[in-house]
């Protein structure tokens, strides 16, 4: 009979103290439930004598964001914890290290990470991440290469898509990123001030067009193995540090996804500027950092990434044939459009949203925040099939910002 069931702050002590050697004996714990996340439990244990501390994460039969109406395999902390181990392999330093994982109580034990901050919040406070550009091209490119076809051995390849198989939590993508925005679903959550704006990607062709090439890609391109939630929420940072956590969503999939899921919340930001920061010249200046930031990323990644291939590329044909890189990477940078764009809107009308936008509190403000994110998402997924440099990106969000 399973043992599961959701853990009391009481019960999560009791688990902490049996982990050999990390807290010392006569540690005095104590346990504050701190998940604000959609779906799991996260608690924040730590000695007052030592000082030491680490966090709990376990996941919950349902979507908490829903309630026990939605429920949620509790394989994805099966999946969560493989994920950051493979990722703490391949991107030393950039994950929180795993201490345990108790597949009976779907609980992942790991570092504690409190001398961050999310991402999302810094950049609401106006914190710049010098950093962060060198640091996630390099999560990117060594986590998407070497989980490639282009990367590893291929007969491997097949056993770890068939073990990252995520069909609960792909579904969530698949219907609240490529469906839900565009018809007159009942998930969907759209302002009453931007119901024009909303009523118009239902009634759109060529956006439809567009986002089924892309949903199509989602369903069935097993490129890499994706964090699959790559959205500054799921990012600790401070100015020298960035630690990538909660891949739950993680999947064989395109890995333009996962770039196109950190330049729209870097994007978000951008929109949200409109509130957060304090005057024009603060926010020319933040936005301008915030399309530094996508364009270094960019451009790192791919220098990264070509690097990561010439020097360890395993298919022959792939690495002999002349122009196939290019032709690659250009696809890359094509389908990073089109899931920027499809990000950024289902953030405006979709289920869940993002803090930088609806946190806003004037309604003139967020509503203009609101419709400068549609209209920049709209046109990136427009783009998506004809994008040829990251330039258009950034000339696409600073023209829009402009109008
Ligand atoms: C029902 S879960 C809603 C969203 O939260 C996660 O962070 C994912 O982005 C998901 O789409
Ligand atoms: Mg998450």
């Amino acid at each position: 009979m399973s043992t599961y069931h959701p853990l009391s702050e009481q019960e999560a002590i009791t688990i902490a103290q049996s982990i050999d050697g990390f807290f010392p004996d006569g540690a005095s714990l104590t346990c504050r439930e701190i998940g604000d996340g959609n779906l799991n439990l996260v608690f924040h244990i730590t000695d007052s004598l030592s000082g030491k501390s680490l966090i709990m994460k376990q996941a919950l039969p349902y979507a908490k964001v829903v309630g026990e109406s939605w429920p949620l395999t509790l394989d994805r902390a099966r999946i969560e914890s493989e994920k950051l181990i493979i990722e703490g392999q391949l991107a030393p330093g950039l994950v929180p290290v795993v201490y345990k994982y108790d597949p009976e109580l779907a609980l992942t034990v790991m570092e504690d990470l409190s001398d961050h901050v999310i991402m999302r919040q810094g950049l609401m406070n106006g914190i710049q991440y010098p950093l962060f550009a060198e640091h996630i091209s390099t999560f990117m490119a060594r986590t998407l290469f070497f989980t490639s076809d282009l990367g590893m051995n291929q007969q491997e390849k097949k056993l770890q898509v068939k073990s990252f198989i995520n069909p609960e939590l792909c579904k969530i993508t698949e219907d609240l990123i490529f469906d839900d925005p565009y018809t007159l679903s009942s998930n969907n959550n759209i302002s009453p001030a931007i119901a024009d704006a909303a009523d118009a990607l239902t009634r759109d062709d060529a956006l439809h067009l567009e986002v089924a090439i892309l949903r199509d890609k989602f369903l069935t391109n097993a490129q890499a193995l994706l964090h699959g939630d790559l959205h500054t929420g799921s990012i600790f940072a401070t100015p020298e540090s960035t630690k990538v956590i909660d891949p739950e969503f993680a999947f064989y999939g395109p890995m333009g996804f996962d770039i196109g899921a950190v330049f729209a919340n870097l994007i978000l930001n951008y929109a949200g500027q409109e509130h957060w920061s304090r005057d024009a010249e603060a926010r020319s200046e933040f936005r301008e950092y915030l399309l530094t930031t996508i364009a270094d990323t960019w451009k790192l990644f791919e220098e990264k990434f070509r690097a990561l291939w010439n020097e360890n590329g395993v298919d022959r044909l792939a690495s002999a044939a002349k122009g196939y890189q290019d032709y690659y990477m250009k696809r890359l940078l094509q389908d990073t459009f089109g899931y920027t764009g499809c990000k950024i809107v289902r953030r405006i009308v979709g289920l869940a949203h993002v803090a930088d936008i609806d946190r806003i509190p004037d309604d003139a403000d967020r509503e203009r925040s609101q419709r400068l994110a549609l209209e920049i998402g709209t046109s990136l997924i427009k783009m998506n099939r004809s994008a040829e440099s990251i330039d258009q990106l950034i000339n696409t969000v600073r023209g829009a910002a402009q109008n």
